[in-house]
């Protein structure tokens, strides 16, 4: 692992590239929100486990509200301008991992290149395990530290952490970046996802530690070793 990752204070904005977008809550004083602790390890979750992908059929599809639906290939996807993201990535079972670099492909640059045909609206992503989903309001999706991430700290995205490609979506509880990503749905009403419907917070802002839509829901454990 990274040794600058095993010292005491997390990795810096300051010591980056100038190209690389700095997600803006990597600035605070303090990183971690209300009642999450750092982890230096990164635990795996997901609802069903890793999924089988087949790399040769892999691919991504832009669909919904927009011009030009569209099918990427893992080679149209890794030819696409790519973008790199530094961000601390929060775990609504409270841990969080701070000072990660993402590389990848910016959400605003896919929904550009599809033709986005409305201002307002939301984002279902669609994931290959399940067809498990998660709702991002439009706004949020378009964030310019949000991407599509096939890259982590310089190393291609493990499969159990969601590759070839998941999304990576810093300002929200990290349920929201979907993992095994082959869907991007732009719909005019707001379909609640995989947790969402099963009581966690729609929005899920760490900051405003929004875990939960009302008590915490009976598949809630924090039994993950940090
Ligand atoms: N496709 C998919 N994406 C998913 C999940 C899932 O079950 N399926 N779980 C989410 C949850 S609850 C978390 S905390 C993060 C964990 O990412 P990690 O395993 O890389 O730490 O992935 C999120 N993305
Ligand atoms: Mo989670």
């Amino acid at each position: 692992m990274d040794s600058k990752y095993q010292s005491e204070s997390p990795p810096q904005p300051t010591e980056l590239p100038d190209d690389v977008i700095i997600s803006p809550d990597t600035l605070r004083d303090d990183r971690l929100p209300p009642n999450q602790t750092r982890t230096r390890k990164w635990p795996v979750l997901d609802a069903t486990g890793t999924p089988d992908i087949d790399l040769n059929h892999w691919s991504l599809r832009v669909f919904g509200l927009v011009d030009t639906p569209c099918t990427l290939s893992l080679d149209e996807f890794r030819s696409l301008p790519r973008t790199r993201v530094f961000a601390d990535f929060h775990c609504v079972t409270q841990w969080s991992r701070l000072g990660n670099v993402w590389e990848g492909v910016s959400t605003k640059h896919l929904l550009h290149r599809a033709g986005l045909s409305v201002d307002t609206g939301f984002v279902v992503l669609h994931a290959y395990d399940n067809h498990w989903t998660t709702n991002l309001t439009l706004e949020d999706f378009l964030g310019d530290d949000v991407l599509f991430s096939d890259n982590h700290d310089g190393e291609p995205i493990t499969p159990d952490h969601g590759g070839p490609v998941r999304a990576i979506v810093p300002k929200r509880y990290a349920w929201k970046s979907a993992k095994w990503v082959c869907g991007i749905e732009i719909v005019a009403e707001d379909h609640p996802g995989h947790w969402e419907r099963v009581g966690y917070h729609n929005h899920g802002d760490p900051w405003a530690e929004e875990r939960f839509d009302g008590d915490m829901p009976e598949s809630f454990s924090t039994d993950v070793d940090i």
